[in-house]
Protein backbone atom coordinates (compact mmCIF):
# COMPACT_ATOMS: atom_id res chain seq x y z
CA UNK A 1 0.00 0.00 0.00
CA UNK A 2 2.75 2.45 0.71
CA UNK A 3 4.69 1.20 -1.94
CA UNK A 4 2.26 1.56 -4.14
CA UNK A 5 1.61 4.80 -2.45
CA UNK A 6 4.88 5.76 -2.46
CA UNK A 7 5.05 4.39 -6.02
CA UNK A 8 2.03 6.28 -6.65
CA UNK A 9 3.97 9.53 -5.19
CA UNK A 10 6.85 8.98 -7.13
CA UNK A 11 4.52 8.48 -10.13
CA UNK A 12 2.84 11.55 -9.24
CA UNK A 13 5.81 13.27 -8.80
CA UNK A 14 7.54 12.29 -11.87
CA UNK A 15 4.36 12.47 -14.12
CA UNK A 16 4.45 16.22 -12.75
CA UNK A 17 7.27 16.63 -13.92
CA UNK A 18 6.79 15.06 -17.33
CA UNK A 19 3.59 17.34 -17.40
CA UNK A 20 6.12 19.97 -16.67
CA UNK A 21 8.12 18.80 -19.53
CA UNK A 22 5.46 18.76 -21.84
CA UNK A 23 4.10 22.24 -20.87
CA UNK A 24 7.23 23.85 -21.07
CA UNK A 25 7.76 22.24 -24.74
CA UNK A 26 4.26 22.89 -25.64
CA UNK A 27 4.54 26.10 -24.52
CA UNK A 28 8.30 27.22 -26.22
CA UNK A 29 6.59 25.00 -29.58
CA UNK A 30 3.74 27.36 -29.38
CA UNK A 31 5.96 30.34 -28.83
CA UNK A 32 7.58 28.72 -31.82
CA UNK A 33 4.35 28.51 -33.97
CA UNK A 34 3.37 31.75 -32.99
CA UNK A 35 6.68 33.26 -33.86
CA UNK A 36 6.79 31.34 -37.30
CA UNK A 37 3.18 32.29 -37.85
CA UNK A 38 3.60 35.86 -37.07
CA UNK A 39 6.92 36.47 -38.90
CA UNK A 40 4.81 34.70 -41.94
CA UNK A 41 1.59 36.71 -41.20
CA UNK A 42 3.90 40.00 -41.31
CA UNK A 43 5.63 39.23 -44.00
CA UNK A 44 2.21 38.04 -45.78
CA UNK A 45 0.81 41.60 -44.65
CA UNK A 46 3.69 43.57 -46.00
CA UNK A 47 3.44 41.73 -49.33
CA UNK A 48 -0.01 41.86 -49.37
CA UNK A 49 -0.27 45.58 -51.37
CA UNK A 50 2.85 44.73 -53.22
CA UNK A 51 1.03 41.72 -54.60
CA UNK A 52 -2.15 43.20 -55.13
CA UNK A 53 -0.30 46.50 -56.74
CA UNK A 54 1.70 44.14 -59.17
CA UNK A 55 -1.91 43.00 -60.25
CA UNK A 56 -3.25 46.17 -60.48
CA UNK A 57 0.13 47.46 -62.18
CA UNK A 58 -1.12 45.12 -65.74
CA UNK A 59 -1.72 48.72 -67.44
CA UNK A 60 -5.07 49.86 -69.22
CA UNK A 61 -4.96 51.12 -72.68
CA UNK A 62 -7.41 53.81 -73.74
CA UNK A 63 -7.51 54.48 -77.27
CA UNK A 64 -9.17 57.43 -78.81
CA UNK A 65 -9.61 57.78 -82.60
CA UNK A 66 -11.07 60.76 -84.21
CA UNK A 67 -12.50 60.56 -87.54
CA UNK A 68 -11.17 63.03 -90.78
CA UNK A 69 -9.12 64.99 -87.73
CA UNK A 70 -6.25 66.61 -89.57
CA UNK A 71 -3.60 68.05 -87.13
CA UNK A 72 -4.00 71.27 -88.82
CA UNK A 73 -7.54 72.20 -86.94
CA UNK A 74 -5.80 72.05 -83.47
CA UNK A 75 -4.83 74.43 -81.37
CA UNK A 76 -1.79 72.87 -79.86
CA UNK A 77 -0.52 71.99 -83.07
CA UNK A 78 -0.60 75.30 -84.44
CA UNK A 79 -3.81 76.30 -85.26
CA UNK A 80 -4.45 79.58 -82.84
CA UNK A 81 -8.14 79.70 -84.45
CA UNK A 82 -9.37 76.28 -83.30
CA UNK A 83 -10.63 75.61 -79.56
CA UNK A 84 -9.72 72.39 -78.46
CA UNK A 85 -8.33 72.46 -74.75
CA UNK A 86 -9.20 69.24 -73.92
CA UNK A 87 -6.95 67.29 -76.73
CA UNK A 88 -4.05 69.88 -75.58
CA UNK A 89 -4.54 69.21 -72.08
CA UNK A 90 -3.26 65.81 -73.13
CA UNK A 91 -0.78 66.99 -75.34
CA UNK A 92 0.87 69.33 -72.66
CA UNK A 93 0.65 65.76 -70.52
CA UNK A 94 2.05 63.26 -72.82
CA UNK A 95 4.54 63.11 -76.28
CA UNK A 96 3.13 65.06 -78.53
CA UNK A 97 4.22 63.47 -81.99
CA UNK A 98 4.38 66.46 -84.94
CA UNK A 99 4.60 64.07 -87.76
CA UNK A 100 2.73 61.36 -87.62
CA UNK A 101 1.54 59.81 -91.42
CA UNK A 102 -1.58 57.50 -92.14
CA UNK A 103 -0.51 54.79 -93.96
CA UNK A 104 -3.70 55.32 -96.41
CA UNK A 105 -6.05 58.65 -96.19
CA UNK A 106 -9.30 56.80 -96.25
CA UNK A 107 -11.19 55.26 -93.52
CA UNK A 108 -11.10 51.40 -94.12
CA UNK A 109 -7.61 51.04 -95.33
CA UNK A 110 -5.83 53.40 -92.74
CA UNK A 111 -7.71 51.75 -89.85
CA UNK A 112 -6.70 47.91 -91.36
CA UNK A 113 -3.34 48.92 -91.69
CA UNK A 114 -3.26 50.51 -88.07
CA UNK A 115 -5.04 47.16 -86.68
CA UNK A 116 -3.27 44.92 -88.14
CA UNK A 117 0.35 46.30 -87.74
CA UNK A 118 0.57 45.79 -91.95
CA UNK A 119 0.96 48.24 -94.64
CA UNK A 120 -2.14 48.55 -97.23
CA UNK A 121 0.54 46.91 -99.75
CA UNK A 122 1.44 43.89 -98.01
CA UNK A 123 -2.25 42.18 -97.40
CA UNK A 124 -3.92 44.52 -100.52
CA UNK A 125 -6.76 45.58 -98.20
CA UNK A 126 -7.57 49.18 -99.87
CA UNK A 127 -11.15 49.40 -99.41
CA UNK A 128 -14.10 48.97 -96.74
CA UNK A 129 -13.16 46.39 -94.54
CA UNK A 130 -11.58 45.16 -91.73
CA UNK A 131 -8.64 44.01 -92.79
CA UNK A 132 -9.46 40.22 -91.44
CA UNK A 133 -9.87 39.05 -94.83
CA UNK A 134 -6.50 39.50 -95.67
CA UNK A 135 -4.60 38.42 -92.79
CA UNK A 136 -6.35 35.04 -91.94
CA UNK A 137 -7.48 34.13 -88.80
CA UNK A 138 -4.91 32.89 -86.62
CA UNK A 139 -3.35 36.27 -87.24
CA UNK A 140 -3.82 38.56 -84.00
CA UNK A 141 -5.23 41.98 -84.53
CA UNK A 142 -3.95 44.42 -82.01
CA UNK A 143 -6.71 44.33 -79.58
CA UNK A 144 -6.91 41.12 -80.24
CA UNK A 145 -3.43 40.75 -78.66
CA UNK A 146 -4.41 42.43 -75.99
CA UNK A 147 -7.92 40.07 -75.13
CA UNK A 148 -5.91 36.82 -75.35
CA UNK A 149 -3.74 38.06 -72.91
CA UNK A 150 -6.31 38.69 -70.20
CA UNK A 151 -7.70 42.31 -71.15
CA UNK A 152 -11.09 43.39 -71.35
CA UNK A 153 -10.91 44.33 -74.37
CA UNK A 154 -13.86 46.56 -76.04
CA UNK A 155 -14.94 49.03 -78.91
CA UNK A 156 -17.12 51.95 -78.43
CA UNK A 157 -18.52 53.44 -81.91
CA UNK A 158 -16.07 53.45 -84.90
CA UNK A 159 -12.68 52.04 -84.82
CA UNK A 160 -12.47 49.26 -87.86
CA UNK A 161 -14.76 50.89 -90.88
CA UNK A 162 -17.92 51.96 -90.16
CA UNK A 163 -19.81 53.87 -93.00
CA UNK A 164 -20.41 57.18 -91.67
CA UNK A 165 -22.99 58.62 -91.74
CA UNK A 166 -24.82 55.36 -92.89
CA UNK A 167 -23.63 53.41 -90.26
CA UNK A 168 -24.15 55.48 -87.78
CA UNK A 169 -27.77 56.12 -88.29
CA UNK A 170 -28.67 52.40 -88.15
CA UNK A 171 -26.33 52.06 -85.34
CA UNK A 172 -24.56 48.78 -86.85
CA UNK A 173 -21.08 47.16 -86.45
CA UNK A 174 -19.65 48.68 -90.18
CA UNK A 175 -16.82 46.39 -90.86
CA UNK A 176 -16.11 45.48 -87.46
CA UNK A 177 -13.75 42.65 -86.71
CA UNK A 178 -15.32 40.26 -83.90
CA UNK A 179 -12.20 38.59 -82.63
CA UNK A 180 -10.45 41.39 -81.26
CA UNK A 181 -13.62 42.61 -78.65
CA UNK A 182 -14.61 41.20 -75.14
CA UNK A 183 -17.99 43.42 -75.82
CA UNK A 184 -18.86 45.99 -78.56
CA UNK A 185 -21.31 49.13 -78.45
CA UNK A 186 -22.24 50.96 -81.88
CA UNK A 187 -23.74 54.61 -80.61
CA UNK A 188 -26.75 55.65 -82.87
CA UNK A 189 -27.16 59.09 -83.97
CA UNK A 190 -29.40 60.89 -86.17
CA UNK A 191 -26.36 62.89 -87.85
CA UNK A 192 -27.69 64.91 -91.05
CA UNK A 193 -31.24 64.06 -90.04
CA UNK A 194 -30.70 65.82 -86.61
CA UNK A 195 -32.89 68.70 -85.88
CA UNK A 196 -31.82 72.43 -85.84
CA UNK A 197 -30.51 74.99 -88.63
CA UNK A 198 -29.22 73.32 -91.43
CA UNK A 199 -27.45 73.66 -94.79
CA UNK A 200 -25.58 71.65 -97.60
CA UNK A 201 -22.22 73.65 -98.54
CA UNK A 202 -21.00 71.26 -101.33
CA UNK A 203 -22.80 71.16 -104.79
CA UNK A 204 -25.33 73.72 -103.83
CA UNK A 205 -24.31 77.05 -106.02
CA UNK A 206 -27.23 78.75 -105.87
CA UNK A 207 -27.94 77.44 -102.13
CA UNK A 208 -31.36 75.87 -103.18
CA UNK A 209 -30.81 72.38 -101.84
CA UNK A 210 -31.90 70.80 -98.49
CA UNK A 211 -28.98 69.22 -96.64
CA UNK A 212 -28.63 65.66 -97.10
CA UNK A 213 -26.89 62.74 -95.98
CA UNK A 214 -23.57 60.63 -97.28
CA UNK A 215 -20.22 61.63 -98.15
CA UNK A 216 -20.84 65.10 -98.92
CA UNK A 217 -20.26 68.41 -96.55
CA UNK A 218 -24.09 68.95 -94.81
CA UNK A 219 -23.87 71.70 -91.95
CA UNK A 220 -26.76 70.75 -88.88
CA UNK A 221 -26.13 73.39 -85.90
CA UNK A 222 -28.09 71.40 -83.69
CA UNK A 223 -30.87 71.55 -80.90
CA UNK A 224 -30.45 69.82 -78.33
CA UNK A 225 -27.33 68.53 -76.28
CA UNK A 226 -24.35 66.31 -76.57
CA UNK A 227 -26.04 63.04 -75.88
CA UNK A 228 -28.40 63.70 -79.02
CA UNK A 229 -25.47 62.64 -80.73
CA UNK A 230 -23.12 59.56 -81.33
CA UNK A 231 -19.87 60.85 -80.29
CA UNK A 232 -21.94 62.43 -76.89
CA UNK A 233 -23.10 58.48 -76.32
CA UNK A 234 -19.99 57.23 -76.92
CA UNK A 235 -18.14 59.34 -74.32
CA UNK A 236 -21.05 58.22 -71.59
CA UNK A 237 -20.25 54.88 -72.73
CA UNK A 238 -16.61 55.31 -72.60
CA UNK A 239 -17.03 56.47 -68.83
CA UNK A 240 -19.92 53.99 -67.69
CA UNK A 241 -17.06 50.72 -69.05
CA UNK A 242 -13.87 52.46 -66.92
CA UNK A 243 -15.99 52.73 -63.89
CA UNK A 244 -17.34 49.17 -64.32
CA UNK A 245 -14.21 47.40 -65.67
CA UNK A 246 -11.18 49.81 -63.30
CA UNK A 247 -10.19 46.62 -61.09
CA UNK A 248 -9.11 44.72 -64.08
CA UNK A 249 -6.79 45.37 -67.08
CA UNK A 250 -8.30 47.03 -69.84
CA UNK A 251 -8.01 48.19 -73.51
CA UNK A 252 -10.57 50.58 -74.07
CA UNK A 253 -10.48 51.54 -77.65
CA UNK A 254 -12.70 55.21 -78.04
CA UNK A 255 -13.93 56.14 -81.63
CA UNK A 256 -15.56 59.42 -82.79
CA UNK A 257 -16.87 59.93 -86.10
CA UNK A 258 -16.43 63.85 -85.91
CA UNK A 259 -15.36 66.19 -87.68
CA UNK A 260 -15.84 63.69 -90.39
CA UNK A 261 -19.32 64.89 -92.16
CA UNK A 262 -21.93 65.85 -91.89
CA UNK A 263 -20.43 68.65 -89.83
CA UNK A 264 -23.35 68.26 -86.77
CA UNK A 265 -23.07 69.51 -83.12
CA UNK A 266 -25.19 71.33 -80.91
CA UNK A 267 -25.27 74.76 -82.14
CA UNK A 268 -23.16 76.39 -79.03
CA UNK A 269 -20.25 74.70 -80.77
CA UNK A 270 -20.84 76.53 -83.51
CA UNK A 271 -20.36 80.21 -81.56
CA UNK A 272 -17.07 80.68 -81.58
CA UNK A 273 -16.36 80.39 -84.55
CA UNK A 274 -18.45 83.25 -87.12
CA UNK A 275 -17.65 81.89 -90.91
CA UNK A 276 -17.52 85.70 -91.20
CA UNK A 277 -14.55 85.60 -89.70
CA UNK A 278 -12.99 82.70 -91.35
CA UNK A 279 -9.27 83.03 -93.18
CA UNK A 280 -9.44 80.60 -96.34
CA UNK A 281 -5.79 79.11 -97.34
CA UNK A 282 -4.67 81.23 -100.37
CA UNK A 283 -5.87 81.30 -103.54
CA UNK A 284 -2.85 80.90 -105.40
CA UNK A 285 -3.00 81.75 -109.12
CA UNK A 286 -2.14 78.65 -112.14
CA UNK A 287 -1.75 76.65 -108.38
CA UNK A 288 -3.24 73.15 -109.84
CA UNK A 289 -0.91 73.94 -113.37
CA UNK A 290 2.03 72.09 -112.48
CA UNK A 291 -0.48 69.64 -110.01
CA UNK A 292 -0.80 66.24 -112.36
CA UNK A 293 -4.03 65.46 -113.04
CA UNK A 294 -4.13 62.31 -110.56
CA UNK A 295 -2.97 64.92 -107.58
CA UNK A 296 -6.02 67.61 -107.89
CA UNK A 297 -8.51 65.79 -105.19
CA UNK A 298 -11.86 64.53 -105.52
CA UNK A 299 -13.62 67.45 -103.60
CA UNK A 300 -12.54 70.42 -104.62
CA UNK A 301 -14.00 74.43 -104.73
CA UNK A 302 -14.51 73.96 -108.28
CA UNK A 303 -16.54 70.38 -108.62
CA UNK A 304 -18.55 71.14 -105.68
CA UNK A 305 -19.47 74.27 -107.06
CA UNK A 306 -18.50 76.06 -103.88
CA UNK A 307 -18.33 79.80 -103.05
CA UNK A 308 -16.12 81.88 -100.86
CA UNK A 309 -19.13 81.82 -98.23
CA UNK A 310 -20.08 78.19 -98.38
CA UNK A 311 -16.27 77.72 -98.34
CA UNK A 312 -16.04 79.53 -94.79
CA UNK A 313 -19.11 78.04 -93.32
CA UNK A 314 -17.82 74.81 -94.15
CA UNK A 315 -14.32 75.40 -91.93
CA UNK A 316 -16.22 77.09 -89.30
CA UNK A 317 -18.47 73.99 -89.09
CA UNK A 318 -15.72 71.62 -89.50
CA UNK A 319 -14.22 73.58 -86.04
CA UNK A 320 -17.72 73.43 -83.99
CA UNK A 321 -17.39 69.51 -84.97
CA UNK A 322 -13.80 69.25 -83.37
CA UNK A 323 -14.55 71.74 -80.74
CA UNK A 324 -17.68 68.97 -80.18
CA UNK A 325 -15.34 66.03 -80.82
CA UNK A 326 -13.00 67.63 -77.97
CA UNK A 327 -15.19 68.29 -75.46
CA UNK A 328 -16.37 64.41 -75.42
CA UNK A 329 -12.68 63.97 -75.38
CA UNK A 330 -12.35 66.01 -72.30
CA UNK A 331 -15.54 63.52 -70.38
CA UNK A 332 -13.20 60.53 -71.17
CA UNK A 333 -10.26 61.62 -69.76
CA UNK A 334 -11.98 63.14 -66.44
CA UNK A 335 -13.39 59.69 -65.89
CA UNK A 336 -10.08 58.27 -65.98
CA UNK A 337 -8.75 60.88 -63.81
CA UNK A 338 -11.90 60.74 -61.47
CA UNK A 339 -11.42 56.67 -61.25
CA UNK A 340 -7.49 56.92 -60.45
CA UNK A 341 -6.83 55.34 -62.98
CA UNK A 342 -4.26 58.08 -64.44
CA UNK A 343 -1.00 56.77 -63.09
CA UNK A 344 -2.43 53.18 -64.67
CA UNK A 345 -3.06 53.79 -68.06
CA UNK A 346 -1.86 54.73 -71.18
CA UNK A 347 -3.36 57.12 -73.11
CA UNK A 348 -3.41 57.03 -77.13
CA UNK A 349 -4.92 59.90 -79.02
CA UNK A 350 -5.05 60.09 -82.79
CA UNK A 351 -7.27 60.32 -86.30
CA UNK A 352 -7.33 57.81 -88.99
CA UNK A 353 -6.07 60.47 -91.42
CA UNK A 354 -6.29 64.66 -92.01
CA UNK A 355 -8.65 66.48 -94.00
CA UNK A 356 -8.06 69.50 -96.69
CA UNK A 357 -10.00 72.59 -95.69
CA UNK A 358 -9.72 74.62 -98.39
CA UNK A 359 -5.87 74.28 -99.42
CA UNK A 360 -5.04 74.41 -102.84
CA UNK A 361 -9.44 74.52 -103.17
CA UNK A 362 -9.23 70.16 -102.10
CA UNK A 363 -11.70 69.12 -99.56
CA UNK A 364 -11.63 66.08 -97.74
CA UNK A 365 -9.67 63.37 -98.19
CA UNK A 366 -7.56 60.82 -100.42
CA UNK A 367 -5.25 63.38 -101.01
CA UNK A 368 -1.40 62.68 -99.92
CA UNK A 369 -0.73 65.94 -99.47
CA UNK A 370 0.34 67.46 -95.89
CA UNK A 371 -2.95 68.22 -94.86
CA UNK A 372 -4.51 64.54 -95.24
CA UNK A 373 -2.02 62.44 -95.19
CA UNK A 374 -0.82 64.19 -91.65
CA UNK A 375 -2.48 63.23 -88.40
CA UNK A 376 -2.61 64.52 -84.50
CA UNK A 377 -0.68 61.93 -82.56
CA UNK A 378 -0.39 61.76 -78.41
CA UNK A 379 0.49 59.01 -76.56
CA UNK A 380 1.09 59.43 -72.83
CA UNK A 381 2.52 56.96 -70.45
CA UNK A 382 2.59 57.25 -66.66
CA UNK A 383 6.10 58.07 -65.46
CA UNK A 384 6.93 59.20 -68.96
CA UNK A 385 7.80 62.98 -69.07
CA UNK A 386 5.67 65.21 -71.40
CA UNK A 387 8.13 66.01 -74.80
CA UNK A 388 7.31 67.06 -78.21
CA UNK A 389 9.03 64.23 -80.74
CA UNK A 390 9.39 65.77 -84.44
CA UNK A 391 10.76 62.24 -85.82
CA UNK A 392 8.79 60.67 -88.39
CA UNK A 393 5.84 58.10 -87.31
CA UNK A 394 3.22 56.16 -88.82
CA UNK A 395 -0.12 54.96 -87.44
CA UNK A 396 1.23 51.57 -88.10
CA UNK A 397 3.74 51.94 -85.36
CA UNK A 398 0.91 52.08 -82.50
CA UNK A 399 0.61 48.35 -82.49
CA UNK A 400 4.22 47.81 -81.48
CA UNK A 401 4.45 50.42 -79.28
CA UNK A 402 1.37 49.77 -77.12
CA UNK A 403 2.27 45.93 -76.83
CA UNK A 404 5.75 46.91 -75.79
CA UNK A 405 4.59 49.18 -72.99
CA UNK A 406 2.57 46.84 -71.94
CA UNK A 407 5.12 44.16 -71.97
CA UNK A 408 3.36 41.92 -74.53
CA UNK A 409 5.32 39.80 -77.15
CA UNK A 410 4.34 40.55 -81.32
CA UNK A 411 4.99 39.13 -84.02
CA UNK A 412 7.68 38.95 -85.33
CA UNK A 413 6.29 39.76 -88.49
CA UNK A 414 4.37 43.06 -87.75
CA UNK A 415 5.69 45.59 -90.00
CA UNK A 416 5.52 48.64 -87.76
CA UNK A 417 8.14 50.39 -85.80
CA UNK A 418 7.92 50.87 -81.95
CA UNK A 419 8.32 54.26 -80.81
CA UNK A 420 9.12 53.35 -77.00
CA UNK A 421 12.54 54.89 -77.15
CA UNK A 422 10.94 58.27 -78.31
CA UNK A 423 8.78 58.44 -75.29
CA UNK A 424 12.16 58.33 -73.23
CA UNK A 425 13.97 60.50 -75.77
CA UNK A 426 12.30 62.29 -78.60
CA UNK A 427 15.58 62.98 -80.41
CA UNK A 428 15.33 59.19 -81.48
CA UNK A 429 14.49 58.09 -84.81
CA UNK A 430 12.92 54.74 -86.10
CA UNK A 431 12.79 55.78 -89.82
CA UNK A 432 14.12 58.80 -92.40
CA UNK A 433 10.43 58.95 -94.56
CA UNK A 434 6.97 58.27 -93.90
CA UNK A 435 5.32 56.11 -95.74
CA UNK A 436 1.53 56.91 -97.32
CA UNK A 437 -0.19 55.29 -100.15
CA UNK A 438 -3.95 56.21 -101.62
CA UNK A 439 -5.86 55.08 -104.98
CA UNK A 440 -8.13 57.40 -106.31
CA UNK A 441 -9.67 56.47 -109.90
CA UNK A 442 -8.33 53.11 -109.79
CA UNK A 443 -4.55 54.48 -110.04
CA UNK A 444 -2.28 54.24 -107.15
CA UNK A 445 -0.11 56.88 -105.44
CA UNK A 446 3.02 56.98 -103.45
CA UNK A 447 3.62 59.36 -100.68
CA UNK A 448 7.76 59.25 -99.64
CA UNK A 449 7.84 62.30 -96.71
CA UNK A 450 11.62 63.12 -95.83
CA UNK A 451 13.12 65.86 -93.48
CA UNK A 452 13.14 68.16 -96.63
CA UNK A 453 10.77 66.77 -99.65
CA UNK A 454 7.59 65.36 -99.83
CA UNK A 455 7.67 63.01 -102.86
CA UNK A 456 4.35 62.06 -104.33
CA UNK A 457 4.29 59.44 -107.33
CA UNK A 458 0.95 58.22 -108.97
CA UNK A 459 1.27 55.18 -110.48
CA UNK A 460 4.06 52.57 -109.60
CA UNK A 461 5.83 52.79 -113.05
CA UNK A 462 4.77 57.07 -112.77
CA UNK A 463 3.25 57.21 -115.59
CA UNK A 464 0.66 59.37 -114.35
CA UNK A 465 2.74 61.31 -113.17
CA UNK A 466 5.25 62.73 -109.86
CA UNK A 467 4.92 65.82 -107.85
CA UNK A 468 8.22 66.49 -105.35
CA UNK A 469 7.52 69.85 -102.95
CA UNK A 470 10.44 71.34 -101.02
CA UNK A 471 8.89 71.23 -97.54
CA UNK A 472 11.87 73.50 -96.08
CA UNK A 473 11.38 76.54 -98.50
CA UNK A 474 7.31 75.43 -99.64
CA UNK A 475 5.84 73.83 -96.51
CA UNK A 476 2.54 74.07 -98.18
CA UNK A 477 3.42 72.60 -101.52
CA UNK A 478 2.68 75.36 -103.61
CA UNK A 479 5.47 74.54 -106.13
CA UNK A 480 6.10 71.02 -107.65
CA UNK A 481 9.74 70.89 -108.13
CA UNK A 482 9.39 67.07 -110.17
CA UNK A 483 9.62 68.35 -113.25
CA UNK A 484 12.90 70.94 -113.61
CA UNK A 485 16.19 69.06 -114.78
CA UNK A 486 17.97 70.47 -112.06
CA UNK A 487 15.79 68.73 -109.14
CA UNK A 488 16.38 65.21 -111.68
CA UNK A 489 18.49 63.41 -109.59
CA UNK A 490 16.38 64.26 -106.60
CA UNK A 491 13.36 62.04 -108.19
CA UNK A 492 15.58 59.38 -109.34
CA UNK A 493 16.84 58.90 -105.90
CA UNK A 494 12.88 58.52 -104.59
CA UNK A 495 11.77 56.31 -107.60
CA UNK A 496 14.88 54.56 -106.43
CA UNK A 497 13.66 54.79 -102.57
CA UNK A 498 10.32 53.78 -103.15
CA UNK A 499 10.87 50.68 -105.54
CA UNK A 500 13.06 49.58 -102.09
CA UNK A 501 10.05 50.84 -100.22
CA UNK A 502 7.41 48.70 -101.62
CA UNK A 503 9.66 45.26 -102.29
CA UNK A 504 10.24 45.50 -98.48
CA UNK A 505 6.80 45.89 -97.52
CA UNK A 506 5.54 43.08 -100.09
CA UNK A 507 8.14 40.73 -98.53
CA UNK A 508 6.38 39.35 -95.82
CA UNK A 509 4.60 36.04 -93.73
CA UNK A 510 1.60 36.71 -95.63
CA UNK A 511 2.23 34.34 -98.74
CA UNK A 512 0.03 36.91 -101.18
CA UNK A 513 0.59 37.23 -104.29
CA UNK A 514 -0.19 40.95 -105.08
CA UNK A 515 -0.50 42.43 -107.59
CA1 LIG B 1 -11.90 58.76 -91.64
Amino acid sequence: MILSSFSYLKLTISGSKLQKEQKKSLTSFIKNWFMKSFTFFFLFLITLPILAQQQQKKTNVLFIIADDLTATAISSYGNPASQTPHIDKLASEGVKFTRTYSQFPVCGPSRASMMSGYYPHATGTFGYVSGRENIGPDRKMWPQLFRENGYYTARVSKIFHMGVPGDIEKGSNGTDDEASWTERFNSQGPEWTAEGESELVQGNPFGLKPKKGGNVMTIVKADGDDLVHADGKTAAKASELIRKHKDKPFFLAVGFVRPHVPFVAPKSYFQPYPYQQVVLPPKVENDWDDIPLQGINYVTSVNGQMSVEQEKKAVAAYYAAVSYLDEQVGKVLQTLEEEGLEDNTIVIFTSDHGFHLGEHRFWMKVSLHEESARVPLIIKVPGKKPAVCHSFTELIDLYPTVAQLAGLEVSEHLQGESLVKMLDNPNHSVRDIAFSVSVYRGVEAFLLRSDKWAYIQYAEDAKDGIELYDMQMDPHQYNNLADFPQYGEVVKDFQQKLKIKIKEVRTNDLGLKYP
